[in-house]
């Protein structure tokens, strides 16, 4: 069987590229602005199409989304069969699909992949694919659908949902009827799924103070409001900014990066959000929750990724001990460089800690040889891998005391509470719950885990990002030559200084993290060594920060 050439071309001719430009398929996916992005995801269509024919007929996901990023950009990214991110390998066959200049080049794009990976075309192949609440969405879904008809296909259109969502839909169909089934595949499914093991393992547990969300305007905010009816009174919540017809509103000056990068409380909420009551902000597409409080000053405080995975993983320490699986089941924490050090620190006291670079699919990898892996970036994104084995071992323990049993029922419950997918905003929002009802923690209790050690986050504009190349998760530099050495004299004069310097995987920057122990020398060192890589690659002056001018 071959290529259906003609129907192809004429698809193929709807959906022109813009010359000039250059795609590239980075950490998450292709994410641009959405005026652009017509092309790209007219070839993604036809790219879904052969990596399910690759695999056999099982299904790939596809989401259309920016997460975090302004209103008027968009994104898409494929997903894996089991609902993991796609195969590091096929990243390049995306940016090439997508750099195509011609028809001719096109077909001899796919012809090479067809070849090099092996695909039969007479195998069938199944593709779903959702979208976040961008005004841009239709659109975009209208050229991805012309790339599944241009092979043939008709896809599953699962509208408007959030990624978790969607990564959840794609384990659900193709583990359907195995033993290994995830859930039912559908929405209410995925619902009916958190929400009853998440009452399960709050049952007896006092209702706690409402939970104030701001859904940042996106679809985390309809997805927020059907969960809430399936919680009923075992968790009231309050969600706020969940405007998703309002044009320019969705991640403005709301939503988990917001709250990360300015470690501010979204203005919309500060009339809203009472001194010790807990809050929490999703990201635009919901796979990421940064939480906080006002303490009785009305002082802004973070409980960002590391406080969620500090949380998290000291209570299934404590879960797997009590159950009597300890040394049966071991439990490894996976963070990046950005972790806060003194998350670090305390999860290192109790449990492995492995350090990789940015970016899910790292984590998720690095999560999975652990029998439990929890891994979370600070900023929000993460999630608890319960591997086979672990699964197996929970299914087959028989506890000797009631308490056993009861701590053994907490993590089967827990493994049904997760999206072992990928990070997901509103499972890991049920899972913070419940770990704070059972610790009888506040927002104040669960702070007082550790002490953040101040930091500082600036982007440095550079001609050329791709002279830096990192080594040790991203925590040394190897190029440019020489720099890394000034950065250690630079750094060594900061008591409990650290800071490391890597290129951004979705914009044109450099990113430099700084902390120290001291406020103010964590600000110094961060602008010294973004001053640095400044003077080392020639960034555009207009674009330097003001405290190195
Ligand atoms: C992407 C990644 C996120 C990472 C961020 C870093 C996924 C799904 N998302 O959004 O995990 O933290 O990139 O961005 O992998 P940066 O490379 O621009 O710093
Ligand atoms: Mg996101």
């Amino acid at each position: 069987m071959s290529l259906p050439l003609d129907t192809i071309q004429k698809h193929f001719d709807l959906h022109p590229k813009p010359s000039t430009l250059q795609f590239q398929y980075g950490t998450a996916g292709f994410r641009t602005s959405a005026s652009v992005l017509d092309s790209v995801l007219f070839r993604v269509g036809i790219l879904a199409v052969l990596r399910s024919k690759k695999l056999d007929g099982k299904t790939i996901g596809v989401m259309i989304t920016a997460s975090h990023n302004p209103e008027p950009d968009n994104g898409v990214k494929l997903v894996d069969p089991r609902g993991e991110m796609l195969e590091a390998s096929w990243e390049h066959h995306a940016s090439t699909l997508a750099n195509a200049d011609t028809f001719g080049d096109f077909v001899e794009a796919l012809e090479l992949i067809i070849k090099s990976t092996k695909i039969e075309l007479s195998k069938p192949a199944r593709v779903v694919y959702a979208r976040d609440t961008r005004p841009s969405g239709p659109a975009l879904i209208a050229a991805f659908e012309d790339g599944l008809k241009a092979m043939g296909l008709k896809g599953r259109d699962e509208g408007v949902k959030t990624t978790p969502v969607l990564h959840y839909l794609v384990r659900c169909i193709n583990t359907k009827g195995t033993k290994e089934e995830y859930g039912e595949d559908s929405e209410t499914g995925y619902m009916m799924k958190l929400s009853s093991a998440f009452k399960k393992l709050v049952a007896g547990k006092p209702i706690p103070q409402p939970l104030i969300i701001d859904c940042a305007n996106g679809v985390g905010g309809p997805t927020a409001e059907l969960l809430s009816t399936y919680l009923g009174e075992t968790l009231p919540l309050i969600n706020l900014n969940t405007a998703t017809k309002t044009l320019g509103a969705l991640n403005n000056a709301c939503g988990a990066d917001f709250v990360k990068t300015t470690q501010r409380l979204p203005p919309s909420l500060s009339s809203v959000l009472k001194p010790g009551q807990r809050a929490c902000s999703l990201d635009g597409d919901a796979d990421r929750l940064i939480y906080y409080y006002l303490d009785e000053r009305n002082q802004f405080h973070l409980l960002d990724g590391d406080k969620i995975a500090a949380l998290v993983a000291a209570f299934i320490v404590e879960l797997v001990k009590s159950a009597g699986l300890e040394g049966t089941i071991d439990v490894g924490v996976v963070q990046t460089a950005y972790a806060n050090g003194a998350s670090t620190k305390y999860l290192s006291e109790r449990l492995p800690v492995r350090c990789v670079p940015t970016g899910v699919k790292y984590l998720h990898h690095a999560a999975e040889h652990y029998s439990v892996g929890v891994y979370f970036e600070a900023n929000g994104h993460g999630t608890v891998l319960f591997s086979p084995s672990a699964m197996e071992t929970l299914a087959g323990h028989i506890p000797s005391t009631p308490a056993q049993s009861t701590a053994l029922n907490h993590l089967i419950n827990l493994t049904h509470l997760v999206n072992q997918t990928v990070g997901d905003a509103l499972s890991d929002m049920l899972m913070v719950e419940v770990v704070l009802a059972h610790k009888s923690y506040s927002g104040i209790e669960w702070d007082s885990l550790y002490s953040d050690l101040p930091n500082r986050l600036v982007r440095v504009v550079v001609k050329d990002r791709n002279i830096f190349k990192t080594e040790d998760a991203e925590r040394r530099l190897v190029s440019p030559q020489g720099l890394q050495a000034k950065l250690d004299d630079v750094i060594k004069k900061y008591d409990g200084g650290r800071a490391f310097v890597r290129p951004s995987g979705t914009e044109d920057v450099v990113r430099v993290y700084a902390e120290a122990t001291l406020r103010p020398q964590a600000d110094e060192l961060a602008f010294k060594v973004a001053g640095l890589v400044y003077d080392q690659s020639g960034g555009d002056p207009l674009t330097r920060p003001k405290e190195f001018l």
